[in-house]
């Protein structure tokens, strides 16, 4: 065995020897080895649960006290209450209610962040994509993907509110932020008709000279809330529910399968009346919109009372359970399609 000539207090030599290590720019691993390297996920982020309802007047307050076009975004974030002031909602993603007012314009702009939308309120205002417009309705999933430029407008007399999910903490952490804005500060020239890429790219047909191939990016930016809405009542007649999951479907891009975006997943779920959900953690963690039904969510046994409007992120590795009373049906997003990239998710059906 090797012996060590002790210093005779030891306490003291190793204080006095991290004191000379710090203007060196230097630390000792095994101070922090076991924070570093933890046997399983140990995220800051916590459960939580926010509801529309309640957001819903302090946006309209917001609408009073600043306009679209002032704001670039007029957007209430929804921060983990463990991560005051980080803007994000878990470690790795962002989450906001988005308001857009009769007659404003929220100009264009691009950014190297993904975004999704999915509707909240209102019926027929718009995002643009590269100027192609997508009408948005209740429950609608609308997609931003990295990099095209997007703006957003509101042409009916109603107000229009949403839930933006974005992965800016992600990006942030990576130091990888472009931003460019149109010098105007306007919408983007109408490109295309809107419906032009549903037509395209959401009719199980590829374009055999294809302008975009798989790796470039999601052309299809809308997922109409009546149709994966019918997908789930399907599935339901059709099958069991799995025993951790129930019904759950991923959103996909429809030129190479995958993920919606790069960088973030998006799922919609359908819970039977009556089902209770086996647990169930994985690694990445996840925002769940409610759009029908009620029940309740068991986030690492803290009860999450479920009904529509509620927002409930569950951290990653934290035990998820849920229990449906009528039909419940959840919208929920994730970096699910990052970890799985860097090969890094995991799940645990137990
Ligand atoms: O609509 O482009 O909530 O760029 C945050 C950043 C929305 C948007 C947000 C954004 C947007």
């Amino acid at each position: 065995m090797a012996t060590l000539a002790r210093p005779t207090n030891l306490e003291a030599a190793r204080d006095d020897f991290y004191d000379r290590l710090t203007p060196e720019a230097l630390a000792p691993l095994w101070k922090v080895l076991a924070a570093l390297v933890t046997p399983r996920p140990r995220t800051r982020a916590i459960a939580a649960a926010w509801s529309f309802d309640r957001i819903e007047p302090l946006l309209m307050e917001a609408g009073e006290l600043i306009t679209a076009a002032e704001a670039e975004r007029r957007v209430l974030i929804l921060e983990n209450p463990s991560l005051p002031g980080q803007s994000r909602i878990t470690n790795t993603l962002y989450a906001g209610l988005q308001l857009i007012l009769p007659g404003e314009v929220a100009p264009a702009h691009r950014h190297a962040q993904n975004a999704l939308r999915f509707i909240m309120r209102g019926d027929g205002a718009f995002t643009a994509l590269d100027g192609e417009r997508a009408y948005m309705h209740k429950y609608d999933l609308i997609l931003t993907p990295a990099w095209l430029w997007h703006d957003h407008g509101n042409e009916t007399d109603a107000p229009m509110i949403w839930l933006d999910g974005l992965d800016i903490p992600l990006v942030q952490m990576l130091d990888a932020s472009f931003a460019e804005h149109r010098e105007d500060r306007g919408a983007w020239p109408t490109s295309r008709p809107a419906g032009d890429a549903a037509l395209r790219w959401g009719r199980n047909l590829r374009p055999v000279h294809a302008e975009r191939v798989a790796g470039q990016g999601n052309p299809l930016f809308i997922y109409p809330f009546a149709e994966w809405r019918a997908t789930l009542e399907v599935l339901r007649r059709a099958e069991a529910p799995h025993a951790h999951d129930a019904h759950l479907m991923e959103f996909t891009n429809p030129v190479d399968g995958g993920s919606v975006m790069a960088t973030m997943s998006a799922f919609a779920r359908l819970v039977p009346a009556g089902f209770d959900t086996r647990p169930a953690r994985s690694s990445d963690g996840m925002i769940n919109v409610v759009v029908e039904g009620s029940g309740t969510l068991v986030i690492d046994g803290e009860l999450f009372a479920l009904a529509p409007g509620a927002i409930v992120v569950v951290p990653a590795w934290a035990e998820r359970r849920f229990a449906a009373e009528t039909d419940l049906v959840v919208f929920s997003y994730s970096d699910r399609a990052t970890q799985q990239k860097l090969s890094l998710w995991r799940e645990q059906l137990a």
